[in-house]
């Protein structure tokens, strides 16, 4: 029986020498160690039939050579398939066309904000950020609205526990004063950045959005000068003259206050879900700068006045390309997307 292995060995690492395939390997395989009629398979049942003495000489043989084929088949396969190969079913066709490359584009709401970064600037405006992570003292009580005001509900957002009382900006409006500590009139700013709150989100209404914050600080700044800035900003960025309405509105930063609504494009002012069915859809807030927040600032009394506004951004892509839902903006779908 030792004969047969030995025999049985160099006949099969002859065969795998001499193999130019995949399919002629798997079958020498099969041919000496498949599990039916395996050659050597064969001869490890026969193992049983011998005696005590012969049984561990023969059977640690056969194991042996059992080792030697799948190395050797192992070491053909690797030999088969490695770069240098030279099997035709496994050559590169360099002559195939590449995979194409596409090329990305800028999404809805950074070509709004640079849009109206670029008319701000023309504008005569400074352009800034702020930090989206702020103060308690900055969002709420710099801008007269204290601990308890009714308010603070309407901005609600997400704060983080800690002595400080950081929370996550609802408004870009904490840069009025973030600006005004440090510099003294005359003031033109325009800040453009991410807010966030605390909201049951709808088609018109998400938990983060974009502010574009604008602030003009001098003597003698009137209600005239910032209806006028208003509607140049709106007429600039939709090419066309707009239509709006000025409500009067409150907010604890500004005195008087006002609320702009646009006529709602996307349903051209008949009623549908992002405009709540009223034909007009809410995208800015505004007024003349409260003294109180002059005073948190550590200006003058009475020597300065100002407007200010808030204008959502989102809204106002929303109104530009006619959206329908304010999710879409940051779903993130590729099929949304690639429209803009
Ligand atoms: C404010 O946040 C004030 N800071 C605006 C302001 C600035 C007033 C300066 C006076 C002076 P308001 O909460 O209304 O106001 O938000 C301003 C605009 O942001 C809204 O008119 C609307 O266009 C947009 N907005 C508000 N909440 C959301 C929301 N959840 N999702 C999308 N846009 C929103």
């Amino acid at each position: 029986m030792i004969n047969q292995i030995k025999q049985l060995k160099s006949k099969a690492l002859e065969q795998i020498n001499q193999i130019k395939n995949k399919a002629d390997l798997d079958k020498v395989w099969r041919q000496y160690l498949g599990r039916q009629n395996g050659k050597l398979t064969k001869l490890l049942r026969g193992l049983k039939d011998l005696s005590v003495k012969e049984k561990p000489k023969v059977g640690s043989l056969a194991n042996q050579v059992k080792q030697e084929i799948n190395q050797a088949i192992d070491i053909k396969r690797q030999e088969l398939f490695s770069s240098g190969s030279k099997v035709k079913s496994e050559t590169l066709d360099f002559t195939l066309p590449g995979k194409k490359v596409e090329l990305g584009h800028l999404h809805p709401l950074t070509q709004g904000k640079q849009m109206a970064a670029d008319i701000f600037l023309s504008m005569g405006f400074e352009i800034l950020e702020g930090p989206e992570f702020e103060t308690d003292y900055y969002n709420f009580e710099a801008l007269n609205i204290p601990k308890g005001h009714p308010s603070r509900d309407m901005w609600d957002t997400f704060y983080i526990k800690s002595k400080k009382g950081e929370l996550l900006r609802t408004h870009t409006s904490p840069m009025q004063i973030r600006v005004m500590e440090k510099k003294k009139p005359p003031l033109k700013v325009c800040v453009i950045g991410k807010c966030f709150r605390h909201e049951a989100t709808d088609a018109s209404h998400e938990h983060t959005f974009y502010h574009i914050e604008g602030f003009v600080v001098d003597e003698e700044i009137s209600v005239a000068n910032l209806i006028y800035t208003l509607k140049t900003f709106l007429n600039a960025l939709f090419k066309t003259e707009v239509k709006i309405r000025v409500r009067p509105s409150y907010f604890p930063f500004t005195e008087p206050s006002f609320e702009v609504d646009f006529a709602c494009l996307n349903c051209g002012g008949k009623g549908c879900p992002v405009c709540s069915q009223t034909g007009w859809v809410e995208i800015l807030g505004a007024g003349m700068i409260h003294p109180e927040v002059f005073k948190q600032a550590g200006y003058i009394k009475e020597k300065y006045t100002g407007f200010a506004f808030g204008i959502g951004l989102d809204r106002l892509i929303m109104m530009k390309h006619k959206i329908d839902d304010i999710r879409l903006l940051h779903s993130s779908d590729l099929r949304f997307i690639r429209q803009f």
